[in-house]
């Protein structure tokens, strides 16, 4: 048995992998042409992957002994999961440890977009400050505004409850919703829930969209979340509406927030993730209302640790205790997987 680990692990991590198999690493920032990761999955039983990494249906066919995917990520658009599943591999994810560093993140960049941080910190640097202005980069009051959560899961809760604490009233809405009037939208249990503890109230993307001051996008990408967020959608939005996005580029219309920026559609925007990572489109570089990072939504040293050790953890579970990983995303598999290893 042999591993195959895409990208760096923490020394004790890859200590522990070691108990399993033998690990080789392929340091790599974009993800490896298909001819590439098949060669390098020429052997290896299990391979830990990162978003980036393109596990698609060629690549699952050409690795006829991998028998686990362990993605370092909560997101897993870049595997496909059904021909994983009918090739009888594992894929676990990393869920639940990284929903405070992303939403510090979204937060960091709300406030950045609102209060102008990183033209400020230009401004001083390039010795352009002369001193006090009454109106100098004037941003916008977050207190008591309205924010648009698209996608109440773990994130996106993460994000409600640091929204709450700044008192700002929380609209959100839900995967299952999208296409739904808001009369067809029927609360659960965990609506009330949030309406009760965090005063969240769920309605339809529309009404989202026509009533934040700011909106921030938390939903998986998926065949209905691709482009989710086009022309129309930023046309709906108040002119005075900062668009945060640290899920996934492809969930957006690059071109089409280009333009809503350019035309002063919306106000500003806070960016983590891009359409064609790790490319920006020019427009948005140029932009000096537009705050951007390099994907590190879950970049701090604790949580990326807490992802790498359940990633490490879940192929441990599986083929050393041979018990199911908490996190498996095709459970359905385990027992049929168990009895033909
Ligand atoms: C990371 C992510 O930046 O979990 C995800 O889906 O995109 C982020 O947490 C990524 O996993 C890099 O390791």
């Amino acid at each position: 048995m042999k591993i195959l680990c895409l990208g760096r692990l923490p020394q004790d991590l890859e200590e522990k992998l070691l108990e399993l198999a033998p690990i080789d690493f392929i340091d790599r920032t974009t993800a490896l042409p298909d001819h590439e990761l098949i060669e390098a999955l020429q052997g290896k039983t299990i391979i830990l992957t990162e978003p980036q990494d393109q596990l698609n249906e060629k690549v699952v066919a050409a690795a006829p002994e991998l028998k686990m995917i362990a993605q370092r990520a909560v997101g897993f658009d870049n595997i496909n999961l059904p021909v994983c599943s009918q090739n009888n591999i594992l894929v676990s994810n990393t869920p639940g440890v990284l929903d405070n560093a992303t939403a510090d993140l979204a937060f960091a960049l709300l406030l950045a977009c609102g209060r102008r941080i990183v033209e400020a910190d230009s401004y001083v640097r390039s010795g352009q400050w002369t001193g006090f202005e009454n109106d100098l980069l004037l941003g916008t009051e977050i207190f008591g505004k309205t924010i648009g959560i698209v996608g109440m899961g773990r994130i996106g809760y993460a994000m409600a409850k640091r929204c709450h604490a700044f008192s700002l009233k929380i609209i959100y809405s839900r995967s299952g919703d999208l296409g739904r009037d808001d009369n067809e939208i029927e609360i659960d249990e965990r609506d009330k829930k949030l309406a009760l503890e965090l005063n969240a109230q769920r309605v339809s993307l529309e009404t989202l969209l026509k009533n934040s001051n700011f909106v921030s996008v938390h939903c998986l990408l998926s065949a209905t979340t691709t482009e989710l967020i086009g022309h129309k959608e930023f046309s709906l939005m108040p002119h005075d509406c900062i668009f945060i996005n640290t899920a996934r580029g492809k969930i957006v219309d690059e071109q089409a927030l280009a333009d809503a920026i350019f035309t002063n559609k919306i106000k500003g925007a806070g960016l983590d993730v891009f359409y064609s990572e790790p490319a920006v489109h020019k427009l948005l570089l140029a932009a000096p209302n537009v705050v951007l990072a390099p994907h590190i939504g879950s970049a701090t040293a604790e949580t990326r640790h807490a992802m790498a050790n359940l990633a490490v953890s879940a192929a441990l579970e599986a083929f050393k205790n041979k018990s199911k990983p908490a996190n498996l995303l095709n459970p359905d598999i385990w027992q049929d997987w168990l009895e033909k290893q």
